[in-house]
């Protein structure tokens, strides 16, 4: 049975993806949850974390001896050992499209990923008001990502029609949109309440929201 290593599911963008793609599909997987303490970046986890593999990060995908780290590797990993599921697209332009937002939304948006945490339980509104009339770039990265969903051929489906890897990757922004309720068009609304009604994200939802732990780094509790 492969293990997946991930961490508190009300902050881990990351943990989201491959836990999304594993549960959507009904894959068979374990789920083995390293939490973070108070301070996230040392102590206990690390020390759990690093016993898994050097590189210290989760998401870990465990799969007898082969360990995979980094969440688009992990979800390439598994589109390969699962060829009968459509984890990416059937459709050789859509597998390419989907491909691409992915490997855009996993080395861009760095201004909506440092100012708009992941915060599953959190109600910041006020602070994204605030952050969305002083930055600039936040507003661009925003337009840009409501841009590429706006191009789905169908505006009542996923990216790709039905639940791919790519909507797994764009999973967390949906959230972030919503916790830090950034002023986004209907459409964009549209498609974060279907993601939001997906029963993978609804159970990674309920999850998040039984956590106790609040971490260092947060911010502004509502
Ligand atoms: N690009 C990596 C990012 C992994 C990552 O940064 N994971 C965070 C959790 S969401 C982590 O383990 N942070 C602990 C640390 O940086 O020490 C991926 O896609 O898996």
């Amino acid at each position: 049975m492969m293990q997946l290593y991930i961490v508190n599911k009300n902050y881990s963008t990351w943990s989201m993806r491959p836990w999304l793609v594993l549960q959507a599909f009904k894959l068979p997987f374990e789920e083995v949850m390293i939490p973070f303490a108070a301070d996230p970046y040392t102590g206990e986890f690390k020390r759990r974390i690093q016993a898994v593999h050097d590189n210290a990060k989760v998401p870990v995908l465990q799969d007898g001896d082969l360990v995979i780290w980094d969440s688009l590797a992990i979800c390439e990993y598994l589109a390969e050992q699962f060829p009968n599921h459509a984890l990416w697209p059937q459709d050789r332009a859509q597998r390419a499209w989907a491909r691409s937002i992915c490997a855009e939304m996993h080395s861009s948006f760095s201004h909506l990923r440092s100012l708009c945490s992941m915060n599953i339980q959190a109600d910041f509104s006020a602070h994204g008001a605030m952050l969305w009339q002083q930055h600039a770039e936040l507003r661009a990265e925003v337009a840009r990502i409501e841009r590429i969903w706006a191009s789905r051929e169908q505006a009542t489906q996923f990216l790709c029609g039905e639940f791919s890897i790519a909507d797994a990757f764009f999973a967390p922004v949906v959230t972030r949109f919503k916790t830090f309720q950034l002023p986004v068009s209907v459409e964009t609304q549209q498609y974060m309440d279907l993601v939001l009604q997906h029963p993978a994200m609804k159970k990674w939802v309920e999850a998040a929201l039984q956590e106790a732990t609040v971490v260092g780094m947060e911010q502004y509790r509502r």
